[in-house]
């Protein structure tokens, strides 16, 4: 049975020894984020704010930030086991394009039902607040002192196409402006802002509506930072990846639908003439990013739980919850990448590389110019296209370990022609690309070089000792005095 809500999930990791609740009373302006960073990094548990400061909510934090935690959510062993369930059910059909295969999926959950129900109710509907609400109530973070406010860090985002009316479930910061208004950072390339463009282009002095759940089962939650295809449900997503349907229920005032078990549900409105400046916000990058023009959100409704509990997190300099995130993600997904490109035998995503600076593929070479094939296969995979950096080396390296890498790529590469240059999107948080949303990434083939990619010199092998020096010597060792190796 999956996880119904986010405080059965709460119930399990505290079973585990994996979450820890806090009485004191705490500040959500930065004392929580200063006590979630030290947790974070030492590889503590999830935190459960129960009185911070100025609000009746308690706050649950770093629930996700260790893989551990995440397979908990998962209710797996191991990322393998879902990548498998994926590879399973992808294997199943035969359809040419990547996106053609991932866009199977609906088709294959509703063989397993998986597909979202519509419930007449549920507990996010046990208050309902039309008016005298305030986004104030809840225990909103300021994460870092240059920070402009208030952010929510995992929002729900709800959204439809206006075009083909199909979902979109996003996870966007929203700074609060006031009680009822927040700013929506949608970044330019992704889908919320897509849905915002294609309504404002219908009618620009129109709205969009906009449901924004916080707080649910934490595959739901989880489900939002996922980088599917547009038009793909990640309810649908998430209910493939909990074996069961995510329950969901019409909103108050607007014709969409949000998580029936969510802790909190903001509905509202997006105008589309209205921009804003949102941010600085401390950000993943590990740097601010800086102040920009977005759209409003306008909230018309609150409901919540009787007792609601505020879901959040932080990002900031790595690694932070999100990386953990971000790496279960990097696993979850590679099969599907090795289903259109059977040649690469493992990616890596460091920490430090905060996702989209730096990509490390090992590929199973076969033909001249195979790596920069790769380059362009990366950069042209859904957000993967941001990769700043992408680092292919052969099958033999090992690229989770990033002194190897560092070794051997080095090693392989004569900088002027190994290296290759393109321009694409950026991604919006890229403070250092020429212009915003678009700028250079660089692609490193960093594989042995063959005769038939015009290189005529000999490749040396690399040094290993031989076996039978290796016996000799471990039979010897116990009489040399020296330590155990
Ligand atoms: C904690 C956290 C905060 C995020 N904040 C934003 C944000 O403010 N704007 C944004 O465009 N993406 C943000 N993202 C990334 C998106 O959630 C992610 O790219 C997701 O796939 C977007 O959904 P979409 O593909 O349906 O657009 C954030 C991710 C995390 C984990
Ligand atoms: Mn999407």
């Amino acid at each position: 049975m999956a996880y119904q809500d986010l405080r059965e999930f709460v119930k399990r990791l505290e079973k585990s020894g994996e979450l820890k609740r806090i009485s004191a009373e705490v500040d959500p302006v930065l004392e929580i984020s200063e006590i979630t960073q030290r947790v974070t990094r030492s590889g503590g548990p999830a935190l459960l704010f129960e009185h911070p400061k100025g609000s009746r909510v308690p706050l649950l934090i770093n629930a996700l930030g260790s893989e551990r935690r995440i397979h908990l959510a998962l209710e797996v062993d191991s990322f393998a086991e879902v990548a498998e369930r994926i590879r399973g059910f992808l294997d199943m059909q035969a359809p040419q394009g990547l996106l053609d295969k991932i866009k199977m999926l609906p088709k294959l959950a509703e063989l397993g039902s998986f597909f979202p129900k519509t419930v007449k109710t549920g507990p996010c509907k046990e208050v309902v607040e039309r008016e005298g609400f305030s986004l104030l109530e809840f225990p909103i973070l300021q994460c870092w002192p240059q920070d402009a406010g208030r952010f929510i860090t995992w929002p729900l985002v709800i959204t439809r196409n206006p075009e083909t009316g199909k979902r979109n479930v996003g996870v966007y910061r929203m700074q609060v402006f006031d009680e009822r208004t927040t700013g929506m950072h949608w970044q330019t390339q992704k889908h919320g802002a897509e849905h915002f463009r294609r309504a404002r282009a219908a009618n620009r002095e129109g709205r969009i509506e906009v449901a924004v759940a916080i707080g649910a089962d934490p595959v739901t939650c989880l489900a939002g930072i996922l980088p599917i295809p547009p038009d793909l449900d990640e309810m649908m997503f998430a209910g493939f990846l909990r074996r069961e349907p995510v329950e969901m229920v019409a909103c108050e005032t607007c014709s969409l639908e949000v998580p029936a078990e969510a802790e909190i549900v903001l509905e509202g409105y997006v105008d589309l003439a209205e921009m804003r400046a949102e941010g600085p916000f401390g950000d993943h990058t590990g740097f601010y990013s800086l102040e920009g023009e977005y759209p409003v959100f306008h909230v018309t409704c609150v409901t919540h739980r009787r007792d609601p509990l505020y879901l959040t997190t932080i990002v900031g300099p790595p690694p932070q919850e999100d990386f953990y995130m971000g790496h279960a993600v990097e696993r979850i997904f590679l099969p599907v990448m090795q289903m259109q490109y059977p040649e690469i035998v493992d990616v890596a995503m460091p920490a430090e590389g905060i996702f989209h600076n730096l990509m490390i593929v090992a590929i199973r070479k076969s033909y001249p110019g195979h790596a920069r094939k790769i380059m362009n296969a990366i950069w042209s995979l859904g957000q993967a296209m941001f990769t700043k950096v992408v680092v292919v080396v052969d099958h033999d390296v090992n690229v989770q370990n990033f002194r190897e890498v560092a070794w051997k790529a080095l090693c392989a590469i004569d900088p002027e022609r190994d290296v290759q240059f393109v321009l694409g999107p950026a991604d919006t948080l890229d403070h250092a690309a020429r212009r915003q949303d678009f700028g250079s990434k660089m692609g490193i083939d960093g594989t042995r070089k063959w005769a038939s990619e015009g290189f005529e010199r000999p490749w040396p092998d690399e040094i290993r000792m031989n076996q039978a020096t290796q016996q000799r010597i471990d039979a010897l060792w116990p009489k040399l005095g020296l330590d155990k190796r």
